[in-house]
């Protein structure tokens, strides 16, 4: 293993908090039932796929045009509550375990669906820390869909079998056995029957990635 590729939300951070706030708002607006289970089918999938989700408890039809007017208000509500964080968001378990992975070698990127990784990483002064950044931005198809995976490996320089994809989602852990990478899973990402490694902790990366 020469690199490790980390998700963002679930993993680095835990904008999750985010996400409800901003989507629960849009919801109850618009008269839609939504919940935390809802909003846990919603890690690692896009902003519209995520707007499709809850839109399945919705009564009416909407159109595209209506539907990317949510997403996009959905978003300004959460770019709000991102100006929030700080590195003080970064917790000391994380900090300490990816300064440990560089100081023995390894390369470190970012795989996240989100098209507000940059944002977020300037937030938690991570700006400059990571090798190579694969997001939102530049990608086609989201989770469970290799390519943010993929692409991640391309810009390190690095094949699939030399990078572990470490996952908080289910469709993060199915993107890196797509794309031929082992993963290391976090929370409800260890119930996924292709998980490489299932993990307690973040720091437990400590002891897969000698
Ligand atoms: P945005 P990850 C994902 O981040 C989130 O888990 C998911 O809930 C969100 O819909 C997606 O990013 C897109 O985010 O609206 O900021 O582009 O887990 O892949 O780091
Ligand atoms: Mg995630």
């Amino acid at each position: 293993m020469k690199a490790v590729i980390f998700d963002l939300d679930g993993v680095i951070c835990f904008t999750d908090k985010y996400h409800y706030i901003a989507w629960k708002k849009l919801a109850d607006k618009n008269g839609i039932y939504f919940d935390e289970d809802i909003n846990n089918r919603l890690r690692g999938v896009s902003r519209m796929a995520s707007l499709d989700i809850i839109l399945e408890k919705a009564t009416k039809q909407y159109t595209e045009e209506e539907k990317e007017y949510m997403a996009a208000e959905k978003n300004a509500t959460y770019v709000e509550l991102l100006k929030e964080m700080s590195p003080a968001d970064l917790s000391e378990e994380v900090k300490i375990t990816l300064e440990s992975l560089r100081t023995r070698g390894y390369k470190l990127a970012i795989g996240s669906s989100s098209k507000n990784t940059k944002m977020i990483l300037n937030q938690l002064g991570l700006a400059d820390f990571f090798d190579a950044i694969s997001d939102g931005t530049n990608i086609t198809k989201s989770k469970p869909d290799p390519e943010v995976f993929l692409k991640a490996a391309e810009f390190l320089g690095e094949t699939p079998e030399n990078c572990l994809v470490v996952e908080d989602a289910k469709a993060g852990i199915q993107a890196a056995f797509d794309g031929g990478f082992e993963s290391a899973g976090l929370g409800e990402a260890t119930e996924h029957p292709n998980v490489t490694y299932k993990m307690d902790s973040f720091k437990d990366l400590l002891d897969i990635c000698k």
